[in-house]
């Protein structure tokens, strides 16, 4: 580049085009600072992957992504090689071209066959996502209001109360039957909290306006409508963590604040959770434990402590 160049490149305008850039970027650092502090993981790349079906979603993100980095290196690539080897020199005349059928053919197929074979791919996946929940799926009931979440769990039957969108009230919030006896069963709790490893069905309600259930950790985003049961959405887990429920409608004037624990737990501490909880409801006394706790004689005692023949630490 010669120096008639460069001045001409920093002019007083481009300067200023240049610090506009230059602070817009430092937005986007700063906004990705604080992107950092409510999602875990790579702060520029996707959040962890913990559902099956968004490891499916990944596949094709990561696939559009390097198809997309592969064209652009290619074409910018190429763009910048003429821009600066057919650049206007003095003594040279520019050549006009009028076009060549080959290449035309080449450019407008290869995008076509690379963009159907992306859709059939996509579809595919979007298929196999929306499949029916598995027979061993856990149903949960999750209602959404302004502003938060409620979560409705199966109580010792097993099976949820029966709802209906058109009962849901302020003093009926989830629409259901108050003379079937399962209703007072069923467990109402703020936390979401699923066990690993197992299919989880969830019936998406909302109470007074357009919610939506959102967990970038499980590649998850549907709606919740007033006067419908949203009932295709469910996943499964492939490992424990804590993650974060949030609403992603603009609902109101809390809507910043509309979010919820969601706690992924082995199906031991899952149990562990949830079945008090259901007994509690159903009225059933936890019985005492039938072994009695005996101090142990001083003999017992001594060959409980006396080191066992194989056994290593
Ligand atoms: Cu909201």
């Amino acid at each position: 580049m010669t120096t008639t160049m460069l001045s001409q490149l920093f002019t007083k305008r481009s300067a200023s085009r240049l610090l506009t850039s230059g602070v817009f970027l430092a937005s986007l650092v700063m906004a990705g600072g604080a992107f950092a502090e409510q999602r875990s993981g790579n702060v520029y790349g996707l959040p962890p992957c913990v559902t099956t079906t968004g490891l499916q979603i990944d596949s094709i993100i990561k696939m559009i992504f390097w198809l997309t980095a592969v064209v652009f290196v290619l074409t910018q690539g190429t763009y910048i090689y003429y821009l600066i080897v057919y650049r206007r020199r003095p003594g040279v005349s520019a050549h006009y071209s009028h076009g060549n059928n080959t290449l035309e053919i080449i450019w407008t197929t290869a995008p076509t066959i690379i963009f159907l074979a992306l859709a059939i791919y996509s579809n595919r996946v979007w298929e196999e996502i929306h499949r029916p929940a598995p027979d061993n799926a856990l149903t949960i009931d999750v209602s959404s209001y302004q502003f938060g979440w409620q979560m409705r769990y199966p109580g010792v039957s097993g099976k949820l109360a029966p709802m209906d969108v058109r009962k849901i009230t302020p003093q009926n919030p989830f629409g259901t039957d108050p003379e079937n006896p399962k209703t007072a069963q069923d467990v109402i709790s703020t936390d979401l909290v699923i066990p690993v490893g197992r299919p989880v069905h969830v019936l998406l309600h909302a109470r007074d306006v357009i919610h939506s259930f959102y967990v970038p950790e499980f590649r998850l985003y549907q709606d919740c409508v007033p006067g419908r049961t949203i009932g295709w959405v469910w996943f499964q887990a492939t490992q424990t963590g804590d993650f974060q429920l949030a609403c992603n409608q603009l609902c109101g004037t809390g809507h910043y604040n509309m979010k919820a624990p969601i706690k992924i737990v082995s199906e031991e501490e899952f149990q562990k959770w949830l079945t008090p909880r259901q007994q509690k409801n159903a009225g059933i006394i936890p019985t005492p434990p039938s072994v009695p706790v005996v101090a142990p004689s001083p003999a017992k005692a001594a060959s409980l402590t006396a080191p066992v023949a194989g056994n290593k630490l």
